[in-house]
């Protein structure tokens, strides 16, 4: 029986690194994501190479009705979710405390915190019906450590970090494994969405660094995901070589 994950923010970075790793290893996929464009052809792309089915889900994940009309009632064949990987999220900004936008913040919790919540509700019910599963939340070091002007960043991953560790508490009686991987720096398009389009500032952000790829992190998803059914990593920090905390 083919295996099926489901990929939130898979139009970029690291959610589409996993896309394609997942793919190449034989998985039908649910990629999601606001930009139709992208997604579809990312999946006309890896349907045609690896074989696989696709569904494709666009929405916003900071919408809590899209999100339930997406995936609370999935087509029958699309219900047997093996993995979710809860990794759409963004930075807003990289101000002082007090210079900080309240709308940059309000995006950031409720992409990087309630969009989490909503999306591993609605599938949730899937996996306790399966009587397993795995769910791999993406948090971050900034949901380790507070550095200048990370704020309310970091608070959202440092939320993340505490609903992992919920998470793995209360689902273990279903049988639900959850793995927090928390990358450093990683180049992606993510530092772009920070400093809202200014290359520089996003590119000046690696300086010194041979940062890490989305590859890399989708690689160490990967593995945390195929380990026999008896073991979890719970929580699992990765950096380049050259950052060893924020
Ligand atoms: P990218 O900007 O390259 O990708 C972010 C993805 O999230 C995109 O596919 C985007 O899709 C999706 N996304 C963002 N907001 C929403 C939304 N409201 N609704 C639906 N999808 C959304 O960045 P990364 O790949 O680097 O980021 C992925 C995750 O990794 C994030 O949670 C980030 O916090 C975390 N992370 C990143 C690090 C880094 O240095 N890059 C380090 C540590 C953690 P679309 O715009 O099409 O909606
Ligand atoms: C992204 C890593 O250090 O830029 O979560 O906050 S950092």
């Amino acid at each position: 029986m083919s295996k099926i994950v489901l990929i939130t923010g898979a139009t970029s970075g690291i959610g589409k690194a996993c896309a394609v790793k997942y793919a190449v290893a034989g998985y039908d996929l649910i990629i999601t994501g606001r930009r139709a464009e992208r997604l579809t052809a990312l999946k006309e792309e890896l349907e045609q190479v690896n074989g696989i089915k696709i569904l494709a889900l666009v929405f916003d994940v900071q919408d809590r009705k899209a999100v339930d009309h997406h995936l609370a009632s999935l087509p029958a064949e699309w219900q047997n979710i093996d993995i979710l990987i809860n990794n759409a999220g963004l930075a807003a900004g990289r101000d002082l405390f007090d210079d900080a936008d309240m709308e940059d913040w309000e995006t950031m919790l409720n992409t990087n915190v309630h969009g989490l919540l909503y999306v591993s509700k609605a599938v949730l019910p899937y996996m306790v019906a399966l009587k397993k599963g795995h769910i791999v939340n993406i948090g971050s070091v900034a949901g380790k450590e507070v550095y200048e002007r990370g704020n309310v960043y970091c608070a959202s991953k440092f939320a993340v970090d505490a609903i992992s560790q919920g998470m793995r508490i209360d689902l273990l009686r279903h049988n639900i494994r959850v793995t927090s991987i928390n990358p450093g720096a990683v180049e992606t398009e993510f530092s772009e969405v920070r400093f809202k389009g200014d290359k520089e500032k996003a590119t000046a952000t690696y300086n010194g660094l041979t940062p890490l790829t989305g590859e890399d992190i989708a690689d160490t998803i990967f593995y945390c995901t195929q380990l026999p059914p008896h073991v979890c990593i719970n929580d699992l920090v990765i950096t380049c070589t050259q950052q060893a905390g924020t």
